[in-house]
C-alpha cells in the first residue's frame, strides 16, 4: 500500500512522437516548474526521479522521415521510447515506489499498462480519456501511436503490428479487456466501437456520466475492474478527458468533457481506498495554449490530478 508507504518515483517522459504536434515533450519540466515536487513533499511524500528518455536523442529521432510503418508514424521511436519506461515502471515499484509517469503523449500509456500488469495480474486499470485509445494499426485514422496504447497493453490484432514492437509479444501479461474501464468517452472511432463492443470493454461515456453522475460511474467501474476491492488500480489521466474550458492545452480537445471536480473527484476517491498503484498524467501540452492563463489553468490542473492522487484532499 503506497498511500502508507508514501515513496513516489516520478517517470519523466518528455515524449511527443505518438502524435504529430510539438510542446507535450515540455509538459515533464512545466510541471516540475509549477511546482510538482514541492507538492508531492507537502503531502508526505518522499521521491525520486528516473528520466528513461534521457539517453534518447528524441529531436532527430522526431525528425527521421524514414521511421514509418504503413500508415503508423514513427513506430520505431515509440517502441524504444516505451520499452524503457516500461524499464523505469518495473523498477520504480521493485523498489517499493509509485511510478508516477508525467508525459508526453499518451503513447507511453503501453508501457506503464504492461509494466502494472506483469506486476499485478489481477490489478484493475482505469483509462480516463475523451478517447479510447483502442484503435490497431489496422484502423487507425491518423497513424498516431498515441490513439493506439490499449490496444497494445492488450495485444490485439499484434499479428499486424511493426515489428519493432516484438518485446510485448515477449511479455507473460497483457492486459485483459475484464480488467480495464473507459471514463470520460466523447471521440471514440467506429473501429474502438466495434473492438469495445467484441471484447466486451467496460465503458463510461460522458453520457454515463451525465445519466448516473460521476460518483455511481466510478463506483460501477471499480466494481468492475476490482470486484474484491483488495486489488493494486493503475488510473492513466488523459488530461483531455476534462473539458477544454478547464484544460485548453492539449492536443486533442473534445467539448462536453469532465468539469475539473469530476476529474479530480475520480483520484480523491482512488486515493481513499489505498489501492492506488500506479498514475499517468499526459497530453498537457504548455505550447497549444493561445493565452498564458489557458496554459496555467492546464498545467494546475495536471499538478492537482497528480495531488489528489497522492492523497490530498479539502479538509
Ligand atoms: B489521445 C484518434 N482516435 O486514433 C486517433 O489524446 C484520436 O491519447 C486519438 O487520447 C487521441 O488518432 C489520442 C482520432
Ligand atoms: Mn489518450
Ligand atoms: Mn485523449
Ligand atoms: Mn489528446
Amino acid at each position: 500500500n503506497y498511500a502508507e508507504s508514501r515513496k513516489v518515483t516520478v517517470i519523466k517522459a518528455p515524449f511527443s512522437g505518438g502524435q504529430r504536434k510539438g510542446g507535450v515533450d515540455e509538459a515533464p519540466d512545466k510541471l516540475e516548474e509549477f511546482g510538482l515536487l514541492t507538492d508531492i513533499e507537502q503531502l508526505g511524500w518522499t521521491y525520486s526521479i528516473a528520466d528513461p528518455l534521457a539517453k534518447f536523442d528524441l529531436k532527430s529521432q522526431k525528425a527521421d522521415p524514414t521511421d514509418v510503418y504503413g500508415n503508423v508514424l514513427r513506430p520505431k521511436m515509440v517502441s524504444e521510447s516505451c520499452e524503457a519506461i516500461f524499464e523505469s515502471s518495473v523498477e520504480a515499484r521493485k523498489n517499493g515506489t509509485l511510478p508516477l509517469t508525467v508525459g508526453g503523449d499518451h503513447s507511453i500509456g503501453m508501457s506503464t499498462l504492461l509494466a502494472f500488469v506483469n506486476q499485478n495480474p489481477d490489478g484493475g486499470i482505469l483509462w480516463i480519456d475523451a478517447h479510447a485509445d483502442l484503435n490497431t494499426p489496422e484502423t487507425t485514422p491518423s497513424g498516431n501511436l498515441h490513439g493506439l496504447p490499449v490496444a497494445f497493453a492488450m495485444g490485439l490484432k499484434e499479428e499486424n503490428w511493426p515489428p519493432h514492437f516484438d518485446w510485448i509479444k515477449k511479455l507473460p501479461h497483457k492486459v485483459k479487456p475484464s480488467q480495464i474501464a473507459y471514463i470520460g468517452l466523447r471521440d471514440v472511432d467506429a473501429g474502438e466501437k466495434k473492438y469495445i463492443r467484441d471484447l466486451g470493454i467496460t465503458a463510461f461515456s460522458m453520457y454515463h456520466v451525465d445519466k448516473y453522475g460521476i460518483n455511481k460511474v466510478l463506483e460501477m467501474a471499480l466494481e468492475k475492474v476490482n470486484p474484491s476491492g483488495k486489488n493494486p488500480v493503475h488510473v492513466s489521466f488523459d488530461v483531455d478527458a476534462i473539458d477544454p474550458l478547464y484544460v485548453a492545452a492539449t492536443g486533442t480537445p473534445v467539448r462536453g468533457g469532465l468539469s475539473l471536480r469530476e476529474g479530480l473527484f475520480i483520484m480523491e476517491e482512488v486515493a481513499a481506498t489505498g489501492n492506488l498503484a500506479g498514475l499517468d498524467i499526459v497530453e498537457v501540452n504548455p505550447a497549444l495554449a493561445s493565452t498564458e492563463t489557458h496554459i496555467l489553468d492546464t498545467v494546475n490542473a495536471g499538478l492537482s490530478i497528480a495531488r489528489c492522487g497522492l492523497g490530498e484532499t479539502i479538509f
